[in-house]
């Protein structure tokens, strides 16, 4: 059995209209087993006071989830939910004594704090809180310890980003794929390398795939889609290469329904979750 969590809230986006995508996949999905899923309200409190408390939710219910089972599935809302999804499986490892990794799949680095962000959208900050930077309303979610340490961290298909979100990964020597490297040298080989890295170490990872990591040709029901993007097809292709290995989470995040054109987007998804959890 595969548990599903879903934090359907969009507050961490500059286009709230995500938070729609969990509850519609849940919909799509009759044969998964839904756990919980968790709602923001349209309360009168600001998103500062409203996202760490959903977080903490969410990061509760994964662990509880990952305490029980090999694998957990979290599907938002805006991607600022990386923060609880990740808090919570960092929580669980940390009781084997183990590290956690991810392979971060988006079109952006999402490693801004609030001082160098100019949105000021939380959904373009959560790798810096999982690093341990920026407000700790964020980042001491479930524990104090920075959840990921910048060696088990790799981001993949990035192609629209700041120069301070870069400068802070760089100073932390994170492994930054960006898309150029991605279609030079294929989606396959990246994930290839990405997982000798890991397994050679033995570390647990995650992935967490933001859906604007893909062309908008394909994918276009997503809050910010960043042009040269990847392609579902290939995605699905490759992803033979985590049976050897497999992540111990899966997080899907950005499908903005209320963008879809004749469900095309939700397909590419239902197929990406299919795969993802056939893995069993
Ligand atoms: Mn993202």
């Amino acid at each position: 059995m595969i548990p599903f969590v879903g934090l359907a809230s969009g507050l961490g986006a500059g286009n709230e209209g995500c938070q729609g995508g969990p509850i519609v996949i849940q919909n799509h999905t009759p044969d998964a087993h839904w756990q919980t899923m968790i709602h923001s309200s349209p309360s009168i409190s600001s998103k500062w006071e409203q996202i760490p408390a959903l977080n903490t939710q969410l990061a509760k219910a994964i662990f509880s989830c990952a305490t029980k089972h090999p694998f957990v599935v979290s599907i938002g809302g805006d991607h600022s939910c990386a923060v609880g999804t990740w808090s919570g499986i960092a929580e669980a490892t940390r009781l084997q004594q183990k590290d956690i990794g991810l392979i971060w799949i988006d079109a952006h680095m999402d490693s801004h704090t609030p001082e160098t962000s100019e949105t000021g959208n939380i959904h373009g900050m959560p790798l810096a809180a999982l690093l341990g930077h920026g407000p700790t309303s964020l980042s001491h979610i479930l524990s104090e310890k920075p959840k990921i340490k910048p060696e088990n961290l790799f981001l993949v298909g990035i192609r629209s980003y700041e120069e301070a979100e870069k400068r802070l990964l760089e100073k932390l020597n994170v492994r930054v794929y960006l898309m150029n490297e991605v279609k030079q040298r294929g989606l396959h080989a990246v994930f290839a390398e990405i997982l000798q890295n890991l397994s050679h170490r033995k570390i647990l990872y995650g992935i967490s795939l933001d859906v604007d990591f893909f062309d908008p040709s394909e994918i276009i029901a997503t809050g910010t889609p960043v042009a040269e993007g990847g392609l579902p097809q290939d995605f699905l292709d490759s992803y033979c290469l985590f049976e050897s290995y497999p992540p111990i989470a899966f997080e899907l995040v950005e499908f903005n329904p209320s963008k879809d054109i004749g469900n095309a987007t939700l397909k590419h998804i239902l197929n990406i979750l299919r795969r993802v959890t056939q893995r069993m």
